[in-house]
């Protein structure tokens, strides 16, 4: 897979250059070429962005994200200073990025002398590269000693992450890309592939129309749904029974695989005692999707020759997603249908270096190279590769995910906060906690890109980060295959890599002799050290060098290895996959289905669902800037079925609010038999930069699972009311943040006028 090399632009030299590198947004993980000029003033910038055809994700392949990249780096809004307030009150004021380096030390340095390490936070991000996640969390646990350390990939591969450990030993999918071009039926459960992972969906789709079969499962007709051979409209978080009910008949049909069973796994004892309870009707009757259909899917899995499922959101965004990852691979556990080319359970990662956070243990007790200050030789391990004396990392855990260290923080627990790389005032489920507690915060500290975001308003300190294009780091993709992404432009004003703010900051904060890099290829040669035998997770054999020619796919133990290696677990193909648990076995576990956490009743009655839209990203603060994109998806909605919209007298555009125990949100409506009767659907895009009342947010819950504890986002119970006020856009940018160290304003996108278009993602993906 090694391509032509195109060359990067030498320092010295005018003209157009082209540079390798990844696109930043979806975890798929597309390789990018960047067209660059440098202008008169000698400052680079990108002028395009096209695929990379030697890249294996994606073959030149882009979305339409990826696609429109220059125009995102062209807008106004970058951070170009650091921004200071000295009171809470007082606006803040554009400081240079080396006194507020100094200043953010100081007053975290003060904070520990004065409360404990565990009074201070860190909430990190898998958008980071690998060595600001590294050092983020070698900064946390190894030098503050704090226990407090999470990511946004609580909010989103939480589940799959545990699921996994549990069932196979390890985190991460065992297979790769390369199963979707060889499977015969694909399970997509809770996965809007068209829309979110679009150029992934593409891949797959070229071997469904080669005659595979793709099943789809999701309680909205999504865009994916669109295009399946077999739709299951299932009812909200009753996923369970329905994966309990396939397995329940692929042993009634005699389509398990007892030699595998046998062989390479444990706990099929108990199974199927367990299944006695999942028959067709019962699952029928629980999931709302008619008995027929149920074993249409389930004869399809069992005559499968190779069988691929894909898993996003509609699982782990569950009271029950570590439990939804573990029955859908006992599916694969059950027909032997794991590590072997064109099958496996596919957990599709949603940012650009999830896998890498987790594999650098950014949430919670983590620690690099999959481990866990949980056990005893991970935490002596690490002790040494941060040169620390033996003792010295904590064993005593931490909480209980993102949700309640928020709560910590509104309870005074934590009293300072830094958030780097993530925008929770937006997107954490039931946000007033968040909100709470950057208010109750002696001290929060934002690292962001952008001038205008919801949580940089309440922060005291404004770090100004360099994105991707304008630094070097690793980015991990859903298939563990890692990327260089490269400077191709110049950051504006005084931004730095993330790499560089935390590893000054610690340095300011007496930790120089563990934290003075010249380079983030100096981070990635040490981060390296933390190949973990176990777990097979090894960077070993991947160097800079290497990967200005290639990307590689871990584990990568030598330099001279294959750049691919789409299975793990599998040493010796006559033998089959030996699992990192302690048997060598994968484990089947028994788990009932329970209902979500908050189920609609009398007084809340609608099912509220939230997610994505095929052109917007997150938070908006970067495709909220591509006037391409909004053109495509430029306002929010509420979907409601027809039948609700009658009995609510609602029509098309008339603004709808969407109220929760917690919170409310008003929306324009958009009435759709997408949704199925009782439910309704908002994607979490549009909040408080927009205008007021647009969070969905405010609604969510968060409940969360008890092994993962990924909140509810998909789940919880509203009132749905018509509301007389038209719904306005509030044009203007929210009050907090100075324009001042700013390159121009939002280009805010309107909320009257509901032309909102979903499930474009695939039809629009450009070739
Ligand atoms: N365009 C775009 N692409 C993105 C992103 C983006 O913001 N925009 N974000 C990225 C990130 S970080 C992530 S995590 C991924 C997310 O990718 P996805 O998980 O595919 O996206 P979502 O829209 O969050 O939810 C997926 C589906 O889950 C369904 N669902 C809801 N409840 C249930 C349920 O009970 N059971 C089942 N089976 N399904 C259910 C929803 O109806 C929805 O269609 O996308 C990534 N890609
Ligand atoms: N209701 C609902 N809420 C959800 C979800 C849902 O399905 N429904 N999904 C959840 C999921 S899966 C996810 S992953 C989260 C995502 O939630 P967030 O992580 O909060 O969303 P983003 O908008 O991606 O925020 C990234 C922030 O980092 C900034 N940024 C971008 N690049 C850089 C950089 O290189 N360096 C620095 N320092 N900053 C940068 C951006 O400007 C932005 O402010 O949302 C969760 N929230
Ligand atoms: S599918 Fe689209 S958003 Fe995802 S990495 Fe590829 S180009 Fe980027
Ligand atoms: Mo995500």
């Amino acid at each position: 897979m090694r391509g032509t090399r195109p060359v990067a632009l030498p320092d010295s030299l005018a003209g157009t250059a082209q540079v390798r590198t990844v696109c930043s947004y979806c975890g798929v993980g597309c390789g990018m070429l960047l067209d660059v000029a440098r202008g008169a003033d000698g400052r680079r910038t990108v002028l395009r962005a096209t695929g990379d055809k030697a890249h294996p994700a994606n073959h030149g392949r882009l979305c339409t994200k990826g696609a429109t990249t220059a125009d995102m780096l062209a807008a106004p809004g970058r951070l170009t200073t650091a921004l200071l307030r000295a009171e809470r009150d007082e606006e803040p004021r554009p400081v240079s990025a080396d006194d507020a380096i100094a200043e953010t030390a100081r007053r975290l340095r003060a904070v520990v002398d004065e409360h404990g390490p565990d009074a201070i936070a860190f909430y990190v991000s898998g958008q980071m590269s690998l060595e600001a996640q590294y050092l983020a969390n070698k900064l946390a646990k190894g030098f503050v000693r704090t226990n407090q350390i999470e990511s946004n990939s609580r909010l989103c591969m939480a589940s799959a992450g545990t699921g996994y450990k549990l069932s196979l030993g390890a985190d991460g999918p065992p297979g790769s890309y390369e199963d979707l071009d060889r499977a015969d039926v694909f399970l997509v459960i809770g996965s809007n592939m068209a829309d979110c992972h679009p150029v992934l969906f593409l891949r797959m789709m070229e071997r469904v129309r080669a005659g595979a079969k793709l099943i789809v499962v999701d309680p909205r007709r999504s865009a994916t749904a669109d295009k399946a051979d077999l739709f299951l409209p299932v009812r909200p978080g009753t996923d369970l029974a329905l994966l309990n009910g396939l397995l329940h008949l692929l042993v009634e049909n005699g389509h398990t695989d007892p030699a595998f069973i046998a062989a390479h796994t444990e706990g099929w004892e108990e199974m199927p005692a367990f299944l006695a309870d999942y028959p067709p009707a019962a699952v029928a009757e629980t999931t709302g999707i008619p008995e027929a259909d149920l074993r249409t899917a389930a004869e399809w899995i069992g005559r499968a020759g190779e069988w691929t499922s894909c898993w996003t959101m509609g699982l782990n965004q569950s009271t029950h997603g570590t439990w939804n990852t573990n029955a859908l691979i006992n599916l694969h556990l059950a027909t032997g249908a794991i590590c072997r080319p064109g099958s496996g359970p596919f957990s599709l990662t949603g940012q650009p270096n999830a896998m890498g956070g987790r594999e650098m243990g950014y949430m919670g007790p983590g620690l690099p190279g999959q481990r866990s200050v949980l056990v005893d030789g991970d935490r002596a391990f690490t002790e040494e590769l941060w040169g620390l004396e033996p003792g010295a990392l904590r064993a005593d855990g931490s909480g209980r995910g993102t949700v309640e260290m928020f709560r910590r923080l509104a309870d005074g627990e934590i009293k300072a906060c830094w958030i780097i790389c993530t925008n929770p005032v937006a997107s954490v489920a039931n946000r007033k906690t968040v909100i709470e507690g950057l208010e109750a915060a002696e001290f929060v500290i934002t690292q962001d890109a952008f001038a205008e975001t919801e949580t940089n308003a309440y922060a005291d300190v404004v770090l100004p980060a360099a994105l991707w294009t304008e630094t070097e780091g690793v980015m991990v993709n859903s298939e563990r295959n890692l990327t260089l992404a490269r400077a191709a432009a110049d950051p504006p004003g005084e931004a730095l890599a993330d790499w560089r703010i935390i590893a000054r900051v610690a340095c300011a904060m007496g930790y120089a002799d563990a934290f003075t890099y010249g380079s983030a290829e100096q981070v990635f040669e040490e981060l390296k050290g933390a190949a973990n035998p176990k777990t097979g997770y090894d960077l070993r054999g991947v160097s800079y060098e290497r990967l200005r020619a290639t990307p590689v796919q871990w584990p990568a133990a030598t330099g001279d290895g294959p750049d691919r290696n789409p299975i793990r677990y599998v040493d010796d193909e006559a033998a089959g996959p030996v699992f990192p648990t302690a048997s060598g076995r994968a484990v089947f576990f028994a788990r009932p289905h329970i209902p979500p956490a908050e189920m609609p009743d009398d007084e809340f009655p609608y099912v509220l669902n939230t997610g994505r839209l095929p052109h917007q990203w997150h938070t908006l603060t970067k495709t909220g800037k591509v006037a391409k994109l909004n053109k495509l998806n430029p306002d929010p909605f509420v979907e409601l079925h027809p039948q609700d919209a009658r009995a609510l007298g609602v029509r098309d555009g008339d603004a709808v609010e969407v109220a929760s125990r917690r919170g409310r949100a008003v929306l324009p409506a958009l009435v759709t038999d997408r949704v199925r009767p009782g439910c309704c659907f908002a994607p979490f895009h549009w909040n408080d930069l927009f205008g007021e009342y647009l969070s969905i947010n405010a609604v969510t819950s968060d409940a969360v699972d008890p092994l993962s504890f990924q909140p509810e986002f998909k789940v919880c119970a509203v009132t749905l009311t018509k509301v007389a006020t038209g719904v306005t856009a509030d044009r203007a940018p929210v009050a907090g943040i100075a324009a001042a160290g700013v390159v121009g304003v939002v280009g805010v996108v309107g909320v009257a006028g509901v032309a909102a278009v979903a499930g474009a993602g695939a039809a629009a993906a450009l070739p």
